[in-house]
């Protein structure tokens, strides 16, 4: 890790062979097999096909099929996943700071100048994108994949998984509003109780909603020593408890020391919306990381960033038929997924 703070700020990256977790880069063998996936188009702003029970974007298809095929992740990885929209930004920016912090402190961390998701990749993506390689000294990446579809290197390698998922009635609205200025075209005709049906109806990115979150949930109660499953609203009402058990979970579990002197709460600070949100890089910056020359606003990852802001779009009968939803498909899971 010696090397990794001018690394970082030089932008460069590794060429060490053993360092590349991919063996290759070259998503077109799969797009022959793209044409026999089922699709359903104009829906969203991108297209959505359904790939082993779930829907996602056609190139996010061809990265997890090249994904499954080549990933190979350190013993060391962890790996951050989450449905889109339920605070996947937040739990990278989080997850670097506690395990770069014997590197950067508040005023040095390269999140004041990169968006987290530059700086933790997307192991879907990573194919598709321009970069040739990751930068493995942190040992830290990402995914949208759904439990069941995630590489079996990955389940394999016993590496550690942190989930993160949110109340469905504000992850629907986050999204909703992300359509509205996407990174391919934006819908703004794309009107919200249409969306909302399509979402109901489980047509959403990495979705069915309910069925993503419910895959990590029985593989933490199976395996809690492999993941750990967070509540975006319990990290809201008690950043120090979750953060902590973060980094005790991820192996990089903070001293007594670094408590007294109040590391913890530097490193919620640093992560707020507010703060990150208020930084040039997320407020006009645009992502380094590309995805076929799609260019993508930095800022369009921050939006409220707050719980049951879902109270400002969605009519009472909207949110009771969610809620509904919610509560039979997770019947008997023992897990609940309202904000309280
Ligand atoms: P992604 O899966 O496309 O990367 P993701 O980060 O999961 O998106 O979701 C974006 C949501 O997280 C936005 O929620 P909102 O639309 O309800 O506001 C965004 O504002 C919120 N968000 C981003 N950064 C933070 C943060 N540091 N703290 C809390 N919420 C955040």
């Amino acid at each position: 890790m010696e090397s990794l703070s001018s690394k970082m700020n030089q932008g460069q990256k590794s060429n060490e062979k053993e360092e590349n977790m991919f063996e290759t880069k070259s998503p077109n063998i799969y797009t022959e097999i793209m044409s026999t996936i089922p699709g359903r188009k104009g829906c969203w702003p991108v297209d959505l096909y359904q790939y082993e029970g779930f829907w996602y974007g056609r190139y996010t298809i061809e990265g997890i099929l090249s994904t499954q095929d080549h990933f190979k992740p350190q013993p060391n990885s962890v790996i951050l996943s989450s449905a889109p929209k339920s605070g996947t930004t937040w739990l990278k920016a989080l997850s670097f700071s506690i395990m770069t912090r014997s590197h950067f402190d508040e005023s040095t961390n390269p999140l004041l100048t990169k968006i987290s998701h530059d700086l933790v990749p997307f192991i879907e993506y990573q194919f598709l994108s321009n970069s040739q390689t990751l930068d493995l000294n942190v040992p830290l990446s990402a995914t949208h994949i759904s439990y069941t579809s995630l590489p079996k290197s990955i389940i394999n390698s016993g590496c550690k998984i942190v989930y993160i998922c949110r109340d469905p009635k504000d992850v629907f609205v986050s999204l909703w509003h992300h359509s509205q200025k996407s990174v391919t075209k934006a819908r703004e005709d794309l009107h919200l109780e249409n969306a909302f049906m399509y979402f109901c109806e489980g047509l959403s990115s990495s979705g069915p909603y309910w069925d993503h979150v419910l895959g990590y949930w029985r593989a933490s109660l199976e395996s809690p020593e492999r993941i750990l499953f967070l509540k975006y609203e319990d990290l809201m009402n008690d950043a120090v408890y979750w953060v902590k058990k973060m980094a005790q979970f991820m192996g990089y579990p903070f001293s007594f020391e670094e408590e007294d002197k109040g590391v913890v709460q530097k490193i919620i600070n640093l992560c707020s919306f507010e703060n990150m949100s208020s930084l040039e890089v997320n407020k006009s910056g645009i992502a380094e990381i590309q995805l076929k020359d799609m260019v993508i606003r930095n800022n369009i990852f921050f939006r409220k960033g707050k719980i049951r802001d879902w109270k400002n779009h969605l009519t009472v009968e909207m949110a009771m038929q969610l809620d509904q939803i919610t509560k039979q498909k997770l019947n008997g899971s023992g897990l609940t997924l309202h904000a309280a």
